[in-house]
């Protein structure tokens, strides 16, 4: 099996289970060996904890990015995430295209969901993140990023000429695969629509109608561990549909636990997926 070396860019919530705390547990136990590079750190992530903490780590990435270059490191990929603010955007953007990355370019624009921004990001912030999509292999967007990343109103229910608009617009972007996230084939159930900008492919599964957060990180994770490992986008995304779908079944008789999915009991099976 070829040794994959993945650099993932994200924040650090300390508590909560999402970003890095997700990615490196997942990344891990299929098989991929994780560099990380955090670009804040939070108390918690910011969704329905008040009050947080955040420090930004924007003035250390470009000397943690020298001290690679002058190392020789190499990635064969780069998988960004919540990043926190326009500086690090560009970071992730310029390291993605330097020499130390050797393979795809994975986007998870993280930065909405539900129709709305989550705290703290702007019009600015959704414009940075458009000139690191225009470099994606894959993006994941959920519906309410795709329709920010392309100035449309949101819609939660697109049809199918919608969706084709949205994935029309951003593979003009230059994305060569989006996975969309949030469409399902039939009523009362969510799944992906995988366009590489000549064919569509879908995959659904039935739609538990509560919200979880961290799960487009588990998501994410999946998606690159198998994409990386070489499944195709469909397979990894039906992989990654799949376990995020067992990690909110296992979380949804926990109300108390909605920060988060309890995804660690189920990590032990996931790499068996690969084979
Ligand atoms: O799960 C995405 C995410 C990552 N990091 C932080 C967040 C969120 C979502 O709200 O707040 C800090």
């Amino acid at each position: 099996m070829k040794n994959n070396r993945i650099l993932s860019i994200q924040d650090v919530s300390c508590y909560g289970q999402c970003s890095l705390t997700v990615a490196l547990p997942i990344l891990s136990a299929m098989g991929i060996e994780t560099a990380i590079l955090p670009t804040a750190i939070l108390s918690t992530h910011t969704a329905g904890f008040k009050g947080f903490t955040f420090l930004d780590l924007k003035d250390e990435l470009p000397k943690i990015e020298a001290h690679w270059h002058k190392e020789g490191l190499r990635f064969d990929a780069v998988y960004t995430g919540y990043l926190g603010n326009t500086d690090d955007i560009k970071v992730a953007l310029s390291i993605a295209q330097s020499e130390l990355n050797e393979g795809p370019l994975i986007v998870d624009p993280a930065f909405g969901d539900g129709g709305k921004l989550y705290p703290g990001f702007d019009q600015a912030y959704v414009e940075g993140m458009v000139e690191l999509v225009r470099h994606a292999d894959v993006l994941l967007p959920n519906l309410t990023e795709a329709c920010a990343l392309l100035g449309r109103p949101f819609t939660a229910s697109p049809n199918e000429e919608e969706t084709q608009e949205i994935l029309k617009g951003l593979h003009a972007l230059g994305v060569r695969k989006v996975i969309l996230k949030g469409i399902g084939k039939a009523e009362g159930e969510t799944g992906i629509v995988v366009s590489d900008g000549a064919s569509i492919q879908r995959y659904s599964h039935r739609l538990i109608n509560q919200t979880f957060h961290g799960t487009g990180d588990v998501f994410a994770s999946v998606f690159t561990a198998a994409y990386l490992s070489g499944k195709d986008a469909l397979e990894a995304g039906t992989i990654a549909c799949d376990f995020t779908l067992s990690c909110i079944e296992n979380t949804m008789d926990d109300p108390a636990h909605r920060y988060g999915v309890k995804f660690e009991p189920l990590l032990s099976g996931l790499a068996q997926k690969l084979k």
